[in-house]
């Protein structure tokens, strides 16, 4: 019976995944005890030598971890960014120590916020395709994760 109640559980959680596929929803990726939701990104103006990445982390783990380090297959450097008032200009400045993600807590990358900075472009971030690279935690090690390219922002704000 136990084992019966494990198939019938293997089953719905496969079904559950071919349906978020079908449907075209976003992207979910579990990692040990990290769970990368949707990572994505916007399409690049055509002269932009830079582009932004966005995604939501959960730690289900009773520790805290911290992502340290990321890449990309589209750009030479990717940089860690956190927003800040300037006086009253908003400005990006690098995170050199990463992003701590805290036990049973979740972090969003998002625009106007935190997020990663494809710097040194290879070639332009173009909507509808999908470009991959890492993430690399503390604690959890190193995952690949694909980003979805959405269309460019109404403003470029989370750019400059
Ligand atoms: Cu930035």
């Amino acid at each position: 019976m136990k084992l019966y109640n494990q198939i019938v559980l293997a089953s719905a959680l496969a079904l559950a995944c071919v349906m978020t596929i079908a449907s075209g929803q976003a992207h979910e990726i579990t990692f040990g005890n990290l769970v990368i939701h949707h990572p994505w990104s916007r399409q690049s103006p055509m002269a932009a030598d830079v582009a932004v990445g966005f995604m939501t982390i959960t730690n289900n783990s009773k520790e805290d971890d911290r992502l340290v380090k990321v890449t990309s297959e589209i750009s030479t450097t990717v940089q860690i960014h956190d927003m800040k008032m300037v006086g009253d200009v908003m400005k990006m400045e690098e995170l050199p120590d990463g992003v701590i993600i805290p036990a049973g807590a979740t972090v969003k990358l998002k625009p106007r916020a935190l997020h990663i900075m494809f710097m040194g472009l290879k070639r332009q971030v173009v909507e509808g395709e999908e470009f991959s690279g890492s993430l690399t935690f503390e604690k959890a090690g190193t995952v690949t994760v694909d980003y979805e390219v959405a269309a460019p922002g109404g403003d470029m704000s989370d750019m400059e």
